[in-house]
């Protein structure tokens, strides 16, 4: 099958929203009651962003809610540490929960938090799960050996691998262990971070990524698919020889950030196609389509 950017893209782009944004983009993506839902970053006429929701019956058109459903000023207690804004969130859903790991922006630098939701209507906010600074935290969606297990990125300069941890309870973690550093001399040689909730397939989790390659005049951002063990999800059995995406098209190609795919959001639907919900140059929502078992494929 390969892997087929739509046809129709961009599916959302700040002409969709209501109230005033710069841009609206990477979702967190999820099926809740047989709907698509996207969990979207708006960024704010100041700079800063909030989280809406995207809604669509079937994956293609979506309708964006008139308000934001979180907003930095909903972090009561965790203000001072989303202060700069709420970004790229990442959805796993736990028997009838769906846990939110997002980036929260301040002085203090990026970190993760977490929030959860049962109804995409009433939202928890648990606040920081890592110290700055840390982003692309996607929670494996069941246990593992007895224990939640996440990865991310730790981000401060010069910290560019995916690590892996693990938690009793989704707020304390430990265990951690180096997963996937950066292949150098390639597409992704400067960092990499999670694009993805990782799926578990017969092979063993399957999960996007992004990495990163700057020139001179920038820097560009593509995605590659990774296989991790089923059992001990800190071995890397596999990974894509080559990115899986990359930006190509005009609305790829120029925005606030040229020269982006970025994604933290995909669907896989039961019959093993996947939607890839996906943003180019930091500006807008696409899709791309694939399925499980070309994924698979590349990663052996
Ligand atoms: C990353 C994150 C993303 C963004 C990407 C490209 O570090 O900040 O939110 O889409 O850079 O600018």
């Amino acid at each position: 099958m390969g892997i087929t950017k739509y046809s129709k893209n961009p599916i959302i782009t700040k002409e969709n929203v209501q109230f005033k944004v710069n841009s609206i983009f990477n979702p967190g993506a999820v099926k809740y009651k047989d709907k698509y839902i996207l969990l979207c970053r708006v960024e704010m006429p100041i700079g800063r962003s909030s989280l809406v929701i995207a809604e669509s019956k079937d994956g293609f058109n979506f309708k964006v809610a008139s308000k934001p459903i979180l907003t930095p000023e909903d972090h009561k207690e965790h203000y001072e540490y989303v202060k700069w804004g709420i970004e790229d969130p990442r959805i796993t859903q736990i028997g009838n929960v769906f846990y939110i790991a997002y980036t929260g922006y301040s002085k203090y630098q990026p970190l993760i938090i977490l929030a959860k939701t049962e109804n995409f209507k009433d939202f928890k906010i648990h606040g920081p799960i890592s110290e700055p600074s840390n982003k692309d935290c996607a929670i494996f969606p069941e246990k593992i050996n007895g224990y939640y297990w996440r990865v991310d990125r730790p981000s401060a300069e010069n910290r560019r691998d995916i690590w892996i941890s693990q938690s009793p309870d989704l707020i304390h973690w430990g265990g951690y262990k180096a997963l996937q550093e950066p292949e150098q001399g390639s597409w992704e040689q400067d960092k990499i971070g999670s694009s993805s909730t990782p799926v578990k397939t017969k092979d063993g989790w399957l999960m996007l990524y992004h990495g990163v390659r700057s020139f001179g005049t920038g820097s560009v951002y593509k995605l590659g698919v990774v296989l991790l063990d089923l059992e001990k999800p800190w071995i890397l059995k596999g990974k894509s020889k080559e990115h899986i995406l990359s930006p190509d098209k005009d609305y790829e190609r120029v925005g606030d950030v040229n020269n982006v795919i970025f994604s933290n959001g995909w669907i896989v639907e039961e019959n093993g196609d996947i939607k890839i919900y996906y943003s180019g140059a930091d500006m807008n929502i696409c899709l791309a389509e694939t399925n499980i078992e070309y994924l698979l494929s590349l990663c052996k």
